[in-house]
C-alpha cells in the first residue's frame, strides 16, 4: 500500500471540475484519507516545486499555483504512485493521451488541473509539506472486498 500527494490545481478549482477529477479518483477505488482548500503561498511553492525554482519558467508557474485555491489530497491505494501519474497522463496536456485527465480536460503544459507525487520520495516529502499527521483519516473502506482479491 502506498500513499499520494494529490493537487487539483488554480485553473481545476476555477473551472468547477474538483468534483468530475475526485470522481476520476474515486471510481479508481482510491482511498481519499485526506482533503482540504488551501492557498498557496509563494514560499510553499518554492518548497513544492524546488527542482524547478532556477528555471526559467519558474516565475510564471508561481504565479499561477498561488493565483487561486488549491485542493491538496492524500491518496491511498495499491501501487497508487503510479496509478494516479497514469490517470494524469503526460504533463502537458497537448501530449498527454485522451482517456487521462490532463488529455481530456487540458491544452496546457502549466495549466494542467492536477499535481500528483512522481515517486515515494517525493510522496514522502509533499504529503508533509501539506499535511500533518493529525489531518490524516485512515480508514478501511467497505468496498474493498469488491474491489480486489485477498492477494492482490
Ligand atoms: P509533473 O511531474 O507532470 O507535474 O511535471 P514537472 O515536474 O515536469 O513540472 C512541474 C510543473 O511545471 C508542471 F505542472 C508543469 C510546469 N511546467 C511549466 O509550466 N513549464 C515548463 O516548461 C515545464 C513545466
Amino acid at each position: 500500500m502506498q500513499r499520494t500527494l494529490v493537487l487539483l490545481k488554480p485553473d481545476c478549482v476555477q473551472r468547477r471540475l474538483m468534483g468530475t477529477i475526485i470522481k476520476r479518483f474515486e471510481c479508481k477505488g482510491l482511498n481519499i484519507v485526506a482533503m482540504k482548500m488551501i492557498r498557496v503561498t509563494p514560499e510553499l511553492a518554492r518548497q513544492h516545486y524546488a527542482e524547478h525554482v532556477d528555471k526559467p519558467f519558474y516565475p510564471s508557474l508561481e504565479d499561477f499555483i498561488t493565483s487561486a485555491p488549491v485542493v491538496a489530497m492524500a491518496i491511498d491505494g495499491l501501487e497508487v504512485i503510479s496509478v494516479v501519474r497514469d490517470i494524469l497522463g503526460a504533463t502537458s496536456g497537448l501530449k498527454a493521451a485522451a482517456g487521462t485527465i490532463r488529455g481530456d480536460y487540458s491544452s496546457s503544459r502549466q495549466m494542467n488541473l492536477v499535481h500528483a507525487s512522481d515517486s515515494e520520495e517525493s510522496a514522502a516529502r509533499e504529503l508533509e509539506l501539506y499535511f500533518d499527521a493529525s489531518e490524516l483519516c485512515e480508514y478501511e473502506p467497505v468496498a474493498t472486498a469488491f474491489m480486489r482479491a485477498s492477494d492482490e
